[in-house]
């Protein structure tokens, strides 16, 4: 598990790639992080101790590239394991709207002042890939899309840097507008590119589930600023860094197209 940038949910002076013990305490510290959380979540990383990692990837521990190895061989597995049980008829929880965290938290790799303006009249939503109609979308286009198809949520939203929080969420059902794009809903991935430079994927049985969500507003009013305008994903069968914001464009590929925290190492199917 090597870093090129300290991950954020750790304190700031916890030891960065030193050598094989500092490493060893990074892997700990997540995986002992991971079982504070939801029991659902949890209930993978529990059943694995860092030497039952090395028995499975047949990886030494005593050095970085070894735990680097195991980590990743890990992280995959876990990933085969998330997809094989994750079920388009499980919904996650839904909560009244008497439960919504106020103030919602903001989070990006950035403060809050550097979120991303976007124009509305500049915005073009870009689709490429398996898709029959690539034609760019605005903003009042995906409005109209969305104004009779309205969807709405109240989920809660988890993040690995240890808080968790219930929003309201509105839009469209994802697998909606995939459908009406003619999207090949037969792919493996559905990627997306931020309008500051973060970019995820997510696999097409999540895309496709019921609760998947293109938002376009926040309890109510349109998408703040700060909170992914003009257009976010809202999952809530996955991990905060699995629902990006600011999206300026959507492709759907069978070429693993990884993701901005999953390629420094977050397991990248990251089912909550
Ligand atoms: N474009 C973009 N999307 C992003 C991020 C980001 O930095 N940029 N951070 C992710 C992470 S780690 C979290 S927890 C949530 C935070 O969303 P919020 O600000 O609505 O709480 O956004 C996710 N999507
Ligand atoms: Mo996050």
């Amino acid at each position: 598990m090597t870093f090129d940038r300290k991950p954020s949910h750790l304190p700031p002076d916890a030891p960065v790639v030193r050598d094989g013990e500092a490493i060893l305490h990074e892997a700990r510290a997540l995986m002992t992080r991971r079982v504070t959380e939801p029991s659902r979540r949890a209930f993978l990383t529990r059943t694995l101790s860092l030497g039952g990692v090395a028995l499975l990837s047949g990886c030494s521990l005593d050095d970085n590239a070894g735990v680097a190895s195991a980590l990743d061989t890990i992280s995959r597995w876990n990933d085969r394991v998330q997809a094989a049980l994750f079920r388009q008829d499980v919904l996650a929880p839904t909560f009244p709207a008497s439960r919504i965290t106020r103030p919602f938290p903001f989070n990006a790799y950035y403060s809050m002042d550097e979120a991303p303006v976007v124009e509305e009249s500049d915005y073009r939503l870009e689709l490429s890939g398996l898709i029959a109609d690539k034609a760019p979308w605005r903003l009042d286009a995906l409005r109209r899309f969305a104004a009779p198809r309205a969807a709405e949520q109240i989920t809660r939203h988890v993040c690995v840097e240890g808080w968790s929080a219930i929003g309201r969420w509105g839009g469209v059902t994802f697998a909606d507008f995939l459908r009406h794009i003619g999207a090949d809903t037969t792919a493996r991935y559905v990627g997306f590119k931020c309008a500051d430079d973060y970019y995820t994927s997510i696999d097409m049985p999540t895309a496709l589930h019921p609760q998947t969500l293109l938002a376009l507003t926040y309890d109510g009013q349109t998408l703040p600023r700060e909170y992914g305008f003009p257009m976010k994903l809202r999952i809530p069968t996955k991990l905060g860094y699995k629902n990006p914001k600011h999206i300026r464009a959507i492709f759907v590929t069978n070429t693993y197209p990884g993701g901005y925290w999953e390629d420094q190492g977050y397991n990248w199917f990251g089912g909550s």
